[in-house]
């Protein structure tokens, strides 16, 4: 599994990071490169290091990491939205999308340098683009009261179809189906991605940002949440800023006291009945959804509520432990679906995520079954992008990039 896992990284490799997968993803894009660096430092830290600061090279100057860097060798065409949807070039030339993906590449940069800690060479020039992200969420992102940061657009989630993001959905009216063309469903079996209906809507999202200059104080947002996934790997990498920030000799105090803010806010404002759920900001409403993103805070360190929070994980909706990995979606809702994308199915990355928390919270034996799991199925479904909980069959993509990466960090 392991040289099959290397092999699946080096056929994705451009030179300078990693396409999560060269026929449906043929760019760079965010928190892969993230999750791509974890893997990564195991096989070269070189590339490591190469693969996050070449993400870097995309940061806007407002500090915004944005969720697709594109590679110019790829035809402009390949991928919808592509660089002439989004109209975003930099100084330097590079091409990018205008929205951003969850925060975890401060703890991916954390874990990067731990696997050469002689090199903090690399930490030095990472810290202060990573410093100016993290600035970037804090103060254009706070849309609400409470202190959480907000996504903007379905896919600043990472998990794009994502039931909860149904009812906040609604509200959008689509752009005209005739309006643009999918690529997406030329790889990939339309049953496993999400709907025409949905596409519209989130293409006309991202086309009103853009037509307001991706200004976070100009744009009429239709769209504004708050996501527990989102907010807790912020909190993870502001915990990393301070280690970090420590081993470079600079005073840690303000990442902490941001990582417990946030840690407040999350529990205060998203916790309720045994997990966390988003906040819609139009509505005021939490959504009514259960998804693996309020799993997550399972990850934050000394969050108050874990053990309420690991019980749901292993009740009925989620069933750790029981199924394969970990669910997307609540297993007793009437319109879960184990083949569509995230609506149901079992990701890769949101189990390492929940690993993680296990380990922290000394959860051993559970963590340790989770960890065989993964193995098995990344090497049974050829790394597929994501699969049946129920029957372990891949869905999406193989050869995928975190899939591979995630597997070699759970295997070293
Ligand atoms: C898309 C690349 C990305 C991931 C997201 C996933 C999907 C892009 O693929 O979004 O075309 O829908 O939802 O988390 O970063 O792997």
């Amino acid at each position: 599994m392991r040289d099959d896992a290397v092999q699946v990284l080096e056929q994705n490799w451009t030179g300078r990071s990693t396409v999560p997968s060269r026929s449906l993803y043929p760019h760079q894009w965010s928190w892969d490169s993230a999750f791509i660096a974890i893997g990564l430092r195991h096989v070269s830290v070189d590339r490591a290091r190469t693969e996050l600061e070449s993400l870097l090279q995309a940061q806007w100057p407002d500090g915004r990491i944005p969720h697709i860097a594109f590679a110019p060798s790829v035809p402009r065409d390949a991928y919808f939205p592509g660089p002439d949807f989004w109209q975003a070039r930099l100084a330097n030339g590079t091409e990018t999308s205008g929205i951003v993906q969850p925060p975890i590449h401060a703890l991916a940069a954390w874990l990067t340098y731990q696997a050469d800690p002689a090199d903090s060479g690399f930490l030095e020039r990472v810290y202060p683009g990573l410093v100016a992200w993290h600035d970037y969420l804090r103060d254009r992102r706070t849309l609400g009261p409470g202190g959480l940061v907000a996504i903007v657009h379905p896919w600043e989630s990472g998990m794009d179809n994502s039931p909860a993001w149904d009812s906040p959905l609604a509200r959008v009216t689509p752009a005209p189906a005739g309006s643009f063309t999918r690529r997406d469903t030329d790889h990939a079996a339309d049953a496993d991605r999400p709907t025409d209906l949905d596409y519209g809507r989130y293409v006309q999202l991202a086309a009103t940002y853009r037509d307001h200059g991706y200004d976070d104080r100009e744009t009429p947002h239709a769209f504004a949440l708050e996501d527990p996934c989102f907010n807790a790997l912020l909190i993870c990498s502001e915990h990393a800023l301070a280690d970090i920030a420590t081993t470079l000799g600079h005073d840690p105090a303000r990442h902490r006291q941001y990582a417990a803010e946030l840690t407040d806010a999350l529990v205060e404002r998203l916790f309720t009945a045994g997990m966390f759920r988003a906040h819609d900001l139009m509505s005021g409403d939490l959504v009514a959804s259960d998804t693996v993103a309020g799993l997550i805070p399972l990850i934050v360190p000394g969050l108050p509520v874990a053990d309420t929070l690991l019980a749901t994980a292993r009740g009925p909706r989620f069933r750790l432990g029981q199924v394969r990995l970990v669910p997307s979606y609540d297993l007793t809702a009437e319109d879960f679906d184990a083949g569509r994308y995230w609506r149901g199915p079992s990701w890769f990355n949101t189990a390492w995520l929940i690993h993680r928390g296990l380990v922290q919270l000394g959860k051993t034996e559970s963590a340790e079954a989770l960890r065989t799991d993964l193995l098995a199925l990344a090497e049974a479904t050829t790394f597929a992008e994501y699969l049946d909980p129920f029957t372990g069959e891949a869905h999406g993509a193989r050869s995928f990039s975190w899939t591979a990466a995630l597997a070699l960090d759970l295997a070293t």
